[in-house]
């Protein structure tokens, strides 16, 4: 697997050199809502520290970024009085991942009502 890239989007969002709406934040994640939504409410959970994706995370990384989806998570179902939540993460291009730092999807999601196509 390659290394990590610190040029990749959401590590310039990390270092503020680009501009995000921030949902959440603590000490080591901060959740932002996507630019291309897929769902209302689609908001992605990522963690301050450098890792690529879910293969070369920590336990701490992955613990650390959980809690936070679980929190936004919860406020999502309120905020959009949503019927579920749908998580994705993906791993390396062919697991269809485009970004390379790790994160995770939360898609508000209601009954009866698809997903719009990605992009
Ligand atoms: P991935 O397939 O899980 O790597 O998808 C990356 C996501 O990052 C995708 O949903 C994009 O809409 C989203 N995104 C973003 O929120 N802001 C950006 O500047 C870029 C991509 I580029």
């Amino acid at each position: 697997m390659p290394a990590y890239d610190d040029q990749n989007i959401f590590a310039k969002i990390l270092r503020g050199e680009i501009p995000n709406v921030t949902v959440y934040e603590d000490d080591d994640t901060l959740c932002f809502m996507d630019i291309f939504p897929r769902t209302d409410g689609h908001c992605l959970v990522i963690p301050k520290t450098p890792c690529r994706n879910m293969l070369d995370a920590t336990p701490e990384q992955l613990a650390a970024c959980m809690k936070t989806v679980n929190k936004v998570a919860n406020a999502a179902m309120k905020a959009f009085d949503a019927d579920g939540i749908t998580l994705f993460q993906f791993n390396e291009g062919a697991g269809g991942q485009e970004v390379f730092h790790l994160h995770f999807h939360i898609h508000p999601r209601h009954e009866g009502l698809g997903m719009r196509p990605p992009g």
